[in-house]
């Protein structure tokens, strides 16, 4: 079968060939036509009896963060299951979406997940689809496409499904893509045409693209990728920091107290980026001239409420719980804000060594909320089953999303937790592989983002695996011509104002990188380098504005009241941005 665009290329023919449509090619026969010889993947055995295929037609996507709106696009389901040779009950299954065949532009996107999700349960697939790219969906093996690695991690109490950990870690997207852009050619007959291959996800997702970047330097043109879950040994257990900082000082702050605190510091720091809208577009200078002393004695007020909050288990947001919360009403105390200060400051060993870092001032500190005992009037520690859940299931191996207390919890133990993790997981889900040289050889290209107020994973954790990356590649060149060399290929843009692969709703005017997989197909395809990045302001006064990122080391300061955006380097803000982690005797990338 062959379609109108290539019969145009090849000249001949278009008096009798149809051009052919989704409806002919949406077919179950058509797919599983289509579908690859299991002998062409190492160790698989691919099923066509398992093969789904439904058309979609005038489907529209609104008001999501990492594309545009689009109006009326179809396209083509398939789901497909494969198998692991020598498993037994081994199933795996994939869902592409693959645009009606006028539309599709020769391209494939891998799409990943979020907390322990390895996928966005269909909420991501859209992205690719309206780019003319056939988008995929793993399930991981885990027996449904909305089933996360945490619900089948332990086989027993002390027994990991190493299966599930590894398809988690790297395996079950490489898998994907490579049947992906196998089926993908086949089925719009492609012959020797080149398919681009391209990834986007954030945050676990985006550790999912790292993943694959670090390991098969082959298998993509192009990946973006937000905020990632790298450095998971130290990652999750970072979530309990706030927690434990509390406990350890005996202070326990009423939510609205720490949200005062953060307020002020949005409000002071604000300008220091030479445009007062209220986002914070240079933490950096918020750390070098901000003294959070000064929000002590301001008053604070938050009315009481019954919310029904998402339950963010691991990242994820999964179940719901509804809580009542009083109203708030009192002044910042010099309590407050020593706990805060001590958080702002990362975790360090009893005799000062930094262990981790904390988010950036700006980011909210909801991984630190108390919570509210009715019977004793008082707040009191909940600890974050973000970092618990990790604690239980990850490093003790217990079928439990928490733990129950922080007794005898000290900054060591947290340290420990962290080195334990780094070293169980250090080639599965440490994620931090810090020589990419293989990739960058291929000719593969990566716009890398994070939020700068993300108040879940450290934009600074970003920052130090880019430099790392530099170093280790580049460590022979001076810094503006290593920085230079990387940038070649590897750009790290962080956001003004930006929650975690989010706007942020506390700096509603920021801007949000809303194009990039566009960039980065024009970067792949036409070779054009995106000096600055290209942001929406999505919401307020200014809502579908377009506002520039700048790219690493640069960062931004507004001219002529906040008129002309400016991308400058600036030592002592970078030396804020890089970190002796003196808590450990081999190296953190
Ligand atoms: C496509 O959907 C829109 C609403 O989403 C509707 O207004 C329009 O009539 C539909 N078009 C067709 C051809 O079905
Ligand atoms: C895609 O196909 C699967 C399997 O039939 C189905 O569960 C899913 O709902 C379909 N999705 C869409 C958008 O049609
Ligand atoms: C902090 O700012 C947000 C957004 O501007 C506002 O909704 C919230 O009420 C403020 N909180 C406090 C404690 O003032
Ligand atoms: C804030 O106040 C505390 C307690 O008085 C003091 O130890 C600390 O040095 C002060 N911080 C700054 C940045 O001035
Ligand atoms: C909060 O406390 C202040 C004084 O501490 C008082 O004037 C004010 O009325 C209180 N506000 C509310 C809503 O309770
Ligand atoms: C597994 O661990 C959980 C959490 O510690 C515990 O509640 C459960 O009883 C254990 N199950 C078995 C079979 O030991
Ligand atoms: C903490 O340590 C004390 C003293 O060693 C011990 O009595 C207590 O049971 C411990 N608490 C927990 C929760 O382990
Ligand atoms: C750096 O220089 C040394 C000595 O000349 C050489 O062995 C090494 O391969 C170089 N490394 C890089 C990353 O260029
Ligand atoms: C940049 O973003 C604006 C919206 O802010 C959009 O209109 C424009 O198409 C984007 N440009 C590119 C090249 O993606
Ligand atoms: C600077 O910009 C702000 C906000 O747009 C405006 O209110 C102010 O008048 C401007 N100042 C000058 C001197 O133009
Ligand atoms: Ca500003």
């Amino acid at each position: 079968m062959k379609f109108q665009r290539s019969l145009v290329a090849g000249g001949i023919g278009l008096a009798v060939v149809q051009a052919t449509s989704l409806k002919d090619v949406c077919t179950t026969a058509h797919a599983k036509k289509a579908l690859p010889a299991s002998e062409e993947f190492q160790g698989l055995t691919l099923h066509p009896a398992s093969i789904t295929a439904n058309a979609v037609y005038n489907a529209s996507t609104t008001d999501e963060d990492n594309w545009p709106d689009v109006y009326g696009y179809d396209y083509c389901n398939v789901t497909m299951a494969y198998s692991h040779n020598g498993i037994a009950n081994d199933k795996v299954l994939l869902e592409f979406w693959l645009p009606a065949p006028e539309k599709f532009q020769n391209r494939w996107l891998s799409t990943g997940g979020f907390g322990y999700a390895i996928n966005g349960d269909e909420g991501d697939l859209p992205g690719g689809v309206v780019y003319g790219a056939v988008s995929g969906q793993t399930d991981g093996g885990y027996g449904s496409f909305s089933t996360e690695l945490d619900a089948v991690f332990l086989l027993a109490n002390g027994t990991i499904n190493r299966q599930a950990l590894y398809m988690q870690g790297y395996q079950a997207h490489y898998e994907m893509s490579m049947i992906g852009k196998a089926f993908s050619k086949n089925f719009y007959d492609m012959g020797s045409e080149k398919l681009y291959a391209y990834y986007q996800g954030c945050s676990e997702g985006g550790r999912e693209g790292w993943s694959q970047v670090q390991r098969f330097p082959d298998e993509w043109d192009g990946a973006v990728i937000g905020a990632p879950a790298i450095r998971m040994g130290q990652q999750q257990v970072n979530h309990l920091y706030g927690n434990l900082v509390e406990h350890t000082m005996g202070y326990y702050p009423p939510p609205c107290e720490l949200e005062m605190i953060n307020n002020l510091t949005i409000k002071a720091c604000d300008a220091l980026d030479g445009k007062v809208n209220g986002v914070v577009g240079r933490t950096d200078l918020c750390k070098l001239h901000f003294n959070i002393n000064s929000t002590i004695g301001h008053h604070y007020h938050c009315a009481a409420s019954s919310t029904t909050t998402v339950l963010k288990r691991g990242l994820d947001k999964r179940t719901s719980e509804t809580s009542t919360t009083p109203a708030q009403n009192g002044t910042v105390t010099a309590e407050g804000v020593a706990v805060a200060a001590k958080i702002l400051d990362g975790l360090h060993t009893l005799d000062g060594k930094r262990a981790y870092i904390w988010y950036q001032p700006t980011a909210t500190f909801d991984d630190a909320d108390t919570e509210y005992n009715s019977e004793t009037g008082k707040w009191e520690l909940d600890i974050t089953s973000l970092g618990g859940e990790w604690v239980a299931r990850f490093l003790e191996l217990r079928d439990a999303d928490n733990i129950d207390s922080l007794d005898n919890v000290t900054y060591d133990t947290m340290t420990e937790w962290m080195i334990e993790g780094w070293k169980r997981y250090e080639d599965v889900l440490q994620t931090t592989w810090p020589d990419l040289t293989p990739f960058q050889e291929a000719g593969g290209k990566i716009i890398h983002y994070h939020g700068e107020s993300d108040p879940s994973i450290p934009t600074g954790s970003s920052v130090h695996y880019h430099e790392m990356v530099r170093k280790i590649m580049y460590g022979n060149l001076s810094f503006e011509e290593g920085t230079k060399a990387l940038n070649d290929w590897n750009r790290l843009y962080l956001v003004p104002g930006a929650a975690h692969c989010a706007p942020s709703d506390d700096q509603p005017n920021g801007p949000f990188p809303r194009t990039t997989l566009e960039t980065l197909i024009e970067w792949v395809e036409n070779g054009d380098k995106p000096d600055r990045l290209n942001a929406t302001i999505m919401s307020g006064a200014h809502e579908g504005e377009q506002q520039d990122l700048c790219a690493w080391p640069l960062r931004p300061l507004w001219k002529n009241n906040g008129t002309t955006l400016d991308c400058v380097f600036d030592k002592k803000s970078y030396d804020t941005w890089t970190y002796d982690f003196d808590a450990y005797d081999v190296p953190l990338y």
